[in-house]
């Protein structure tokens, strides 16, 4: 069997005759059409990618000294990685939840064997931030960025895995779109908790605005739902946070109940990502 293994693709090669415009790249194909398609190169190789790059690399010069100063520098890469991804307190403290302490009461709730199941929304980047996996196949996220993945997510990961605890994660604006589900998890007893990040806003979407057209804000605001209330009419058990305080009991207390469950928390709104409040 033919294994078709690329190097890189025509992108590649057509940004690097950009940028070194005196330099031919080596042109390395699988397949002879392919190669001659192309303008001709001033080397041009027929191989297996695999192979051919085993055969170059016995060509380099082995390095594999660590010099002190590569282990200083990796040292000190690591230090700033930790310090990037702890959380932080809330610079300016606002109404409503913050997002730090959903993350710390998340981070303190969440063992090794927890999964995860994000939406996509503004709430995101904190988690892929500072939430810390340590196993495979515990984050369960949206490749394309689609709203509404979040809660039927964590449902089938529930269904696919019954003993891991499964927490899905979404704003309000992506809780809508597909909070039905729970109707789903009640009648297959996949006992899921949706955690929901309110702030009665498309957040990232307002982020945009703020940034590239101040002054111009339009359609990003969201009412207040009732969605503990919705949770509890599709069977689900539904809960309400206003208090930071009250995150990692009512977490807990929603895992081990033995129910799909919602908890809606109401958080600062004016916060609108990591770094960013809104100026009011
Ligand atoms: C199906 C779908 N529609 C629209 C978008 C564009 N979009 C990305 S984030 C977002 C707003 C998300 O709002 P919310 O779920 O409340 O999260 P927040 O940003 O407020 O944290 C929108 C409309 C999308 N990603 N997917
Ligand atoms: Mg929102």
């Amino acid at each position: 069997m033919r294994r078709n293994r690329n190097l890189g693709t025509m992108s590649d090669i057509r940004r690097l005759n950009a940028t070194q415009p005196d330099r031919q790249p080596i042109r390395k194909s699988h397949c002879q059409e392919n190669r001659i398609a192309m303008s001709p190169p001033e080397i041009a190789i027929q191989a297996d990618v695999g192979t051919m790059l085993r055969a170059m690399l016995d060509t380099l010069p082995r390095s594999t000294v660590q010099t002190a100063a590569r282990i200083a520098k990796n040292r000190e890469d690591r230090e700033r990685f930790e310090l990037g991804i702890t959380i932080s307190a809330p610079a300016t403290p606002g109404r409503g939840v913050p997002y730090q302490d959903v993350l710390r009461s998340l981070g303190d709730v969440a063992g090794p064997e927890t999964i995860i199941a994000s939406d996509a929304g503004n709430f995101y980047a904190w988690i892929s931030r500072y939430q810390r996996f340590s196993r495979p196949r515990t984050y369960v996220g949206p490749a394309s960025g689609a709203m509404g993945y979040g809660l039927p997510a964590a449902i089938g990961a529930k269904l696919a895995q019954p003993g891991s605890p499964v927490i899905s994660v979404s704003g309000d604006g992506g809780i809508l779109m597909t909070i039905s589900e729970l109707e789903t998890a009640v009648r297959h007893e996949a006992n899921v908790v949706a955690l929901v990040l309110d702030n009665s806003r498309h957040g990232t979407i307002r982020m945009h605005q703020e940034r590239q057209h101040p002054g111009r804000v339009i359609g990003t605001e969201l009412g207040s739902v009732d969605l503990a209330k919705v949770a509890t009419g599709l069977g689900a058990a539904g809960y309400v946070v206003e208090d930071s305080r009250d995150l990692e009991s009512t977490m807990r207390a929603a895992l081990e109940s033995g129910a799909p469950s919602l908890i809606q928390v109401l958080m600062d709104r004016e916060q609108l990502s990591v770094e960013r409040r809104l100026a009011t």
